[in-house]
């Protein structure tokens, strides 16, 4: 039996089953890629929520693990050399998992680096404006009456569904007919834009035509359905 008692966190959210994935989450944008990725595998794995909203991230066991405070992260036990391995940031176990298991990646190295390319991609340019949207659009900041941040991220939005538009054009997923990991970086934070941000018609959605299509070709899938909703919240 693994023994996880070197992650702090285990003290706070003990581990039922050590030898499997611990997984640390709540299904936000971020944390569905990483419930979808582990549906999509089949690895076995053992979730555990962090609620957020009770600022749960910020705790020193959380933060033993990611000191980022922020969710998903991850404990492997059976890492690289068979050692337990503690990883942080969404991107980063995306291609952990996709490289342990040989599954959602291109085997050809050019194709690979594309598809970091566009994971990247939604690391750093669509998380990071669609957040800001959800902020300005929904949450606190649609109180404030200088309009201009929300019109600067919704701009800044609407290009970057444009940017995924022209990619999608004649193509199935973002990397053609090989559904990746880059597709599930991004199905959670489109989704969000249009849903529960209620940013649908500030974005004008509906003026995309392939856009839409892979969003509902994703959420089709059966391990993206279960992963949406995991780990369940209280
Ligand atoms: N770049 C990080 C971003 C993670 C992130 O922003 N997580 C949010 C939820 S979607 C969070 O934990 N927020 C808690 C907080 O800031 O208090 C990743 O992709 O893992």
């Amino acid at each position: 039996m693994a023994d996880l008692s070197a992650f702090a966190i285990t003290q706070r959210w003990p581990a039922a089953h050590p030898d499997r994935l611990q997984l640390y989450s709540l299904p936000t944008p971020n944390g569905v890629k990483v419930s979808i990725m582990l549906e999509e595998i089949g690895l076995p794995y053992e979730p555990h929520l962090v609620d957020i909203t009770k600022n749960e991230s910020w705790t020193p066991e959380f933060l033993s693990l990611n000191p980022n405070g922020k969710i998903p992260a991850i404990v492997d036990p059976d890492g690289p050399g068979g050692k337990p391995l503690g990883l942080f940031e969404s991107g980063a176990i995306l291609v952990y998992l996709a490289d342990k298991t040989g599954k959602l990646m291109p085997n050809d190295p050019a194709r690979r680096y594309e598809t970091l390319q566009w994971v990247f991609f939604q690391m750093a340019a669509v998380g990071p404006m669609f957040g800001q949207v959800g902020y300005f659009h929904k949450f606190a900041g649609r109180e404030i009456e200088d309009k201009r941040p929300l019109e600067r991220y919704r701009d800044e939005s609407k290009r970057l569904l444009g940017v995924l538009e022209t990619r999608l054009d004649g193509r199935s997923w973002i990397m053609g007919d090989d559904y990746t990991i880059a597709d599930i970086s991004l199905l959670g934070w489109v989704r969000n834009l249009v849903g529960f941000y209620g940013a649908r018609e500030l974005v004008a959605y509906d003026t995309l035509k392939h856009v839409p299509v892979w969003l509902e070709r994703g959420l089709a899938r059966p391990a993206v359905q279960r992963g949406l909703d995991i780990p369940k919240r209280s």
